[in-house]
């Protein structure tokens, strides 16, 4: 009998003993017992959040084209929560509000923070912390000034805008056969979309158009509303205008109206080109309003994540991710084409 005891209080030891054993390793260590009244278990240590965690300070809501681009990557999060989590802010048209959401991505420890600067110049400050807390930066949609050290971001996605500024003047020089008066209506005054179209339209027409004259040249900046407001006062200015550069679809839009409403024919008594391409403008192309839009895709939320993921995973990516545009004139501009553009 006591042989059969002996027995079993081994095995009951040796069946305690192992159950020490199979602990796992990281348990966490027993809470300090307070002379052994209360025992107050340790906090479990948070998970590790295994998604891609991505920061977007969108400029605001000045366009269609922006509109897009937000939903895109609004979509884009919300039909990928189980890979991807996006933190989303609107900066309404303020440099400063873009840096107090950078900044507030740096203190959240997001994995990458992509954003359209809404200027060219004044971001050294923040992407120098952005480098230092080992964030890297896409730039979406418009780039900064050449003069920064390009080390502060990691790379952009986006449009070639010289490209569209020279198509754009190749397609008026055709539409007016090589002479007449031109204004132009410009974007956000020092962004880089604004600056560059700027550049590659004004290029291409002194270096090749010498029977054009770009009579004047103004900030619309990027809405319809000021696009109008802007175009009424060159028509009051100027007795004769032949054709209006547009630095974007909406201005042209507001444009149009302007034109109407001065009893003229847009389309034809003044030709109009545009940049980006969204439906509103095709729809003017195929109603004979509009001659011509420079497409600027805002379709780039697929590029945005798949470049974070790999820049997640320390993979390296170009400096300049490109998009692939087109020229959309009048005779490319059909029914299927427009019922086809989903912005
Ligand atoms: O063309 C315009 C928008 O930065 C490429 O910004 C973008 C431009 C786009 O407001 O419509």
């Amino acid at each position: 009998m006591k042989k059969i005891f002996a027995l079993l209080l081994t095995l009951a030891m040796v069946l305690a003993l192992a159950a020490c054993g199979s602990q796992p390793a990281n348990d966490p260590a027993p809470a300090p017992s307070d002379g052994g009244q209360t025992d107050t278990p340790a906090p479990a240590p948070a998970p590790e959040n295994t998604k891609l965690v991505v920061g977007f300070a969108q400029i605001g809501q000045e366009s269609g084209w922006r509109d897009a681009e937000t939903n895109d990557v609004q979509w884009y999060a919300a039909r990928n929560t189980d890979t991807v989590e996006l933190h989303f802010a609107d900066a309404q048209q303020k440099q400063e509000n873009q840096i107090k959401a950078i900044r507030s991505f740096i203190e959240m420890g997001v994995d990458v923070i992509a954003f359209p600067p809404v200027v060219e110049t004044g971001w050294e400050a923040v992407l120098t912390e952005c480098q230092e807390a080992g964030i890297p930066v896409i730039l979406v949609d418009r780039g900064i000034d050449a003069n920064t050290d390009d080390g502060l971001y990691t790379t952009m996605i986006a449009s070639d805008h010289v490209w569209a500024g020279e198509q754009a003047a190749i397609a008026m020089n055709d539409l007016l056969g090589g002479s007449g008066v031109v204004v132009e209506l410009e974007g956000t005054v020092g962004a880089s979309a604004a600056v560059q179209r700027k550049q590659g339209f004004d290029e291409y027409m002194a270096a090749n158009c010498s029977g054009i004259e770009i009579a004047a040249s103004q900030t619309g900046d990027f809405t319809r509303a000021q696009g109008k407001e802007v175009m009424e006062s060159f028509l009051k200015t100027y007795d004769k205008i032949d054709g209006v550069f547009c630095h974007n679809d909406d201005m042209a839009l507001g444009a149009i109206e302007a034109i109407k409403e001065a009893g003229l024919k847009p389309g034809v008594d003044i030709k109009i080109v545009g940049v980006d391409g969204v439906k509103g403008a095709f729809e003017a192309i195929l109603a004979g309003e509009m001659n011509c839009t420079v497409e600027c895709t805002p379709i780039l939320a697929n590029q945005i994540f798949d470049t974070a993921a790999k820049l997640k995973a320390g993979e390296s990516v170009e400096k300049w991710v490109m998009s692939a545009d087109e020229v959309y004139t009048a005779d490319r501009v059909t029914e299927d084409v427009v019922a086809g553009r989903a912005y």
